[in-house]
């Protein structure tokens, strides 16, 4: 317990938990899958009037692109190269609307997937977001370079080679998620690849990161890491200032990785948050509003000043990802609203809305068959 206490006492005092918001901002959204062009005019029209102090944008590297499904939202988890054009627009797009959405005081945080590469079977050729070769199969990808020497199918103990079972945290970290090509963070090689593509973005003017599937990433091998990235881009930020980092870690309680390995780190994903908040305003198991009046903490929550939290985020609105099914999402837009309001009401964690897209929905044995569909663009 003593332990517990002083890392969370650090936690708070570390910079890296710091999300910079300016003129007294407090929230930011995700804006996911949204183009560069659109966040940048959606910055000066909506979001500095109306007091956003940051934007989650959608991973900015050079993607694969695929035909089935067609063009699902989730290749952009599926990095090819740390090229930075993606189905969101070129490096230039991106480049102006870091700089216009800085100039009108509001951050923009980077969705950094580094854990992995493109799945084992994403084959072989130019179907990549920029055009460049690649091959999943040789696990070759030139334009970072990587090959096959810096994955890490040899710490693997499984027969598949993928995670088949969360309860072991070796696996979990040096195995494949859903058969995501894993690269070795442990190589000082494959560290300066990472550092140099979240340095590039850092000095382009960006806030932080959030850090995709953390779980599955040694916190030592991430604490090389970070502890190599640049300073702020002083032209917006003051000087000595440290990118804000939160990290995607999954914890509903039950495995043995839990986001407090992560606390010093940065900020944590909070996911029982939603998962009670949903319960709370769908009336279920007997909650009652007024029972939150110990909400955070009180609840079982990790530590103010580790928390991110959200009401429902780009995985578990659509049934990816966990939380199960008291999730609030947009549709069930009346509860959406009174959740989002009650979240953003409550001094508790770095707070976070979610902006995406509709899609139609398709629910055939409690399973939305349509849960891959992406974004209203022909990329
Ligand atoms: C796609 C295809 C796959 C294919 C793969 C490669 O769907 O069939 O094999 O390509 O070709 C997204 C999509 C994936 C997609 C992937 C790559 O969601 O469907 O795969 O892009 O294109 C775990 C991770 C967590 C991850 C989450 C989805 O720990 O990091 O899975 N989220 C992030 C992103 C997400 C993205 C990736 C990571 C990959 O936000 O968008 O994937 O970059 C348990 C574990 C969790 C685990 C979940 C889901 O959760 O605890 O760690 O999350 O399972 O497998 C209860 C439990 C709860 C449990 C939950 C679900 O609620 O309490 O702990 O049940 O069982």
């Amino acid at each position: 317990m003593k332990w517990f206490i002083l890392v969370a006492l650090f936690g708070l005092g570390l910079a890296q938990h710091n999300p910079h918001t300016r003129h007294g901002r407090t929230s930011i959204v995700h804006l996911f899958e949204w183009r560069w062009a659109d966040i940048a005019a959606e910055c000066e029209r909506f979001l500095a009037p109306n007091g956003f102090g940051g934007v989650q944008i959608s991973p900015p590297n050079e993607h694969i692109v695929l035909n089935n499904p067609w063009r699902p939202w989730w290749q952009r988890y599926q990095p090819i190269s740390y090229n930075l054009c993606s189905r969101s627009g070129s490096e230039d797009e991106l480049r102006d609307m870091i700089t216009r959405c800085n100039n009108v005081g509001v951050n923009i945080y980077v969705d950094a997937v580094i854990n992995h590469m493109c799945g084992a079977g994403g084959g072989e050729g130019t179907h990549s977001s920029c055009g460049s070769w690649f091959s999943a199969g040789r696990k070759d990808f030139p334009s970072v370079p990587y090959s096959h020497l810096d994955f890490n199918d040899n710490k693997c103990k499984t027969g598949s080679g993928n995670i088949e079972n969360y309860g072991d945290a070796n696996q979990v970290r040096d195995c494949r998620l859903v058969s995501l090509l894993d690269l070795a963070l442990e190589k000082e090689y494959v560290r300066g690849k990472v550092v140099d593509f979240m340095n590039k973005l850092i000095d382009m003017g960006v806030a932080g990161f959030r850090v995709d599937a953390c779980k599955h990433m040694w916190p030592g091998d991430l604490s090389a890491v970070y502890g190599r990235l640049h300073n702020l881009n002083t032209k917006w930020f003051s000087g000595g200032s440290r990118p804000f980092i939160f990290q995607e870690v999954i914890d509903l309680g039950g495995e043995p990785i839990s986001s407090r390995e992560y606390f010093h780190l940065g900020r944590v994903t909070e996911f029982k948050y939603g998962a009670k908040l949903g319960t709370v305003f769908r009336k279920w198991n007997n909650e009652k509003l007024h029972y939150t009046k110990s909400w955070g903490e009180g609840w079982g929550f990790m530590p103010n000043g580790n928390a991110l939290v959200f009401v429902d985020n780009h995985d578990n609105q659509r049934g990816h990802g966990a939380g199960g099914a008291s999730i609030v999402t947009f549709w069930d837009s009346r509860l959406h609203k009174m959740a989002v309001a009650y979240m953003l009401a409550h001094p508790y964690g770095v707070t976070r809305v979610m902006s995406s897209f509709r899609w139609n929905r398709h629910i055939v044995n409690g399973k939305d068959q349509n849960d891959w569909m992406g974004p209203p663009s022909q990329r």
